[in-house]
């Protein structure tokens, strides 16, 4: 396909709709068109995605929806990322990601990681029940700017302070912060353990992780 004749906004309208083998289709025959793949992500996907984020926060996207959208993102970045790392193109940051300790639940945490990883940001997915020197010792590891937490039960929140209070011991609160999220967690409850942001959805887990990526 030349360049003339691709249409790359139907990657826009791939990920929007979750369609991930017009997603895939159309990145490879942007690939073989040697369209630079930077644009790829910049002009189609990631706006793709906002807009995603916004449909969902205004209550015109559910979950499903979240769901594929994140999925045709994936396939099509899996496509590009070799690439991308072959150029030295930084991620927006990176991200060491899991459910607390003693939860085993992770459709939410594996939505918020999905949606990070299309928003540009490296993830580092550590799974379910995730103890607080593994939260520390991975953020290490891999040079994490941000260590997410996801809790979904009340009786297993309260590890989220065990994070930030292990982070804080290790000396790296400076370079690695902590955001918490999940069903039973709020704002309030975020504040008075010490994370350093909190969001109630996974989209707006990507808003609080770019801003804290920036500052
Ligand atoms: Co369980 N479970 N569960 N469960 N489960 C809940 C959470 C519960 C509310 C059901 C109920 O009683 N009504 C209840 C908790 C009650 C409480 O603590 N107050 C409960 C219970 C009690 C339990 C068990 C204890 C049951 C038992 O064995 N007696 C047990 C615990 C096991 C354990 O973890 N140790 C248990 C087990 C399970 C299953 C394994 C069967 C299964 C999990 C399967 C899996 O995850 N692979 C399960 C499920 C599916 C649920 C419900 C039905 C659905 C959870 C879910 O996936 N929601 C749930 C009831 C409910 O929530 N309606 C329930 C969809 C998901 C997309 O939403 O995870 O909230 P959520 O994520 C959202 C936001 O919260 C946010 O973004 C996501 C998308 O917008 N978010 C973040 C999440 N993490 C974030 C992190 C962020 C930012 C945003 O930044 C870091």
């Amino acid at each position: 396909m030349a360049d003339e004749t691709l249409d790359l906004h139907k990657l826009h309208e791939a990920i929007l709709t979750g369609d991930l083998k017009v997603a895939v289709d159309v990145t490879n025959a942007a690939l073989a068109a040697r369209i630079d793949p930077q644009r790829l992500v910049t002009e189609q996907m990631i706006p793709a995605m906002d807009e995603v984020g916004r449909r969902f926060q205004n209550h015109e996207y559910f979950v499903p929806e979240l769901l594929i959208a994140a999925r045709a993102m994936k396939g099509s970045l899996e496509i590009l990322r070799p690439l991308l790392v072959e150029r030295g193109i930084e991620p927006v940051g990176r991200v060491v990601i899991g459910t607390v300790k003693g939860d085993l639940h992770d459709i939410g945490k594996g939505l918020v990681a999905a949606m990070l990883e299309g928003g540009g940001f490296d993830v580092f997915d550590l799974g379910v029940d995730v103890a607080p020197e593994t939260f520390v010792r991975h953020a290490r590891e891999t040079g994490a700017n941000l260590i997410a937490v996801s809790a979904l039960l009340t009786t297993t929140m309260m590890g989220m302070k065990a994070v930030v209070e292990a982070v804080r011991e290790a000396g790296i609160h400076g370079q690695c912060r902590v955001i918490v999220g999940g069903a039973p967690v709020t704002q309030q409850f975020a504040e008075s353990i010490g994370a350093d942001g909190y969001s109630d959805n996974a989209s707006g887990a990507v808003t609080l992780a770019r801003r804290l990526c920036t500052v």
